[in-house]
């Protein structure tokens, strides 16, 4: 029988290296032989991806409900499960997602204040049981990633995202979520400290995988 595709996902505040560790992550699997499939949240189908357009633009002269965009956030994750994730899984493949629901249970539970009872429900109708098998969240204080996403905003001249231009205070309950979650799963979740330069923090997520993944190969 065929056996399913192992889920990995990549959390973290934002600038803290998610999208360029995904690539290190996805290369370090494929040398050994593994299907690699990359995707994101919110997105990762052609309908899912303009869901993520609704979440991130800023169009200042409608806010966003923060149930409006809890709902979306799940109505995306919904369409990118059935389109994406299961299929890739069941055909063996591995899913690296660039966030996922730990995502939710930090910026809407922690940085809106949204009951994380209510996300737990949406989680249980919408994933039905599916979790990753593996989270690697990349952790450093926030000022310090806001300093790196600065940079990379200087470099391409793109404007700040409607979560972009939140405040520090909700990119600090944002963290002090993300960790909490981490410690009450550290089974799955595995802390990796990011405040390194990134031949450090690589040879961390090495480490982690040695450890945590060889033996699903
Ligand atoms: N969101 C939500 O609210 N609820 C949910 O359930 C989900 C998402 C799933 C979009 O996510 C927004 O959606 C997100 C939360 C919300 N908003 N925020 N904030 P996103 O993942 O697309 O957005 P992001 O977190 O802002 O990602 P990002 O800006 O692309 O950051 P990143 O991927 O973590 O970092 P990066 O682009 O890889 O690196 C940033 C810069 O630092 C770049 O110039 C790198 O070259 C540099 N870098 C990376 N590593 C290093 C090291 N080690 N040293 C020095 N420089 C480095």
């Amino acid at each position: 029988m065929l056996q399913r595709g192992r889920f990995i996902t990549l959390e973290g505040g934002e600038g803290v290296g998610k999208s360029t560790n995904l690539e290190w992550v996805a290369r370090w699997l494929s040398a050994r032989g593994v299907e690699v499939v990359r995707t994101r949240e919110p997105g990762g189908t052609p309908r899912a991806e303009a869901m993520r357009e609704l979440l991130l633009s800023p169009k200042a002269e409608e806010p966003l409900d923060a149930d409006a965009e809890l709902l979306l956030i799940f109505a995306a994750r919904a369409q990118h499960l059935a389109q994406k994730i299961r299929p890739a899984l069941e055909r063996g493949a591995w899913v690296l997602c660039d966030r996922f629901t730990d995502a939710t249970f930090a910026y809407q539970g922690g940085g809106r204040g949204i009951d994380t009872a209510r996300i737990a429900e949406l989680e249980r109708f919408v994933q039905r049981g599916l979790e990753p098998d593996l989270t690697l969240l990349l952790d450093m204080p926030v000022e310090t990633a806001q300093q790196r996403l600065q940079g990379r905003l200087n470099a391409s001249g793109e404007g700040r995202d409607r979560f972009e231009q939140e405040h520090g205070a909700f990119f600090e309950a944002v963290r002090r979520s993300y960790l909490a979650r981490a410690a009450a799963a550290p089974q799955r979740v595995a802390v990796i400290d990011a405040n390194a330069p990134l031949a450090t923090v690589q040879a961390r997520l090495t480490a982690c995988l040695e450890t945590r993944v060889s033996e699903w190969l």
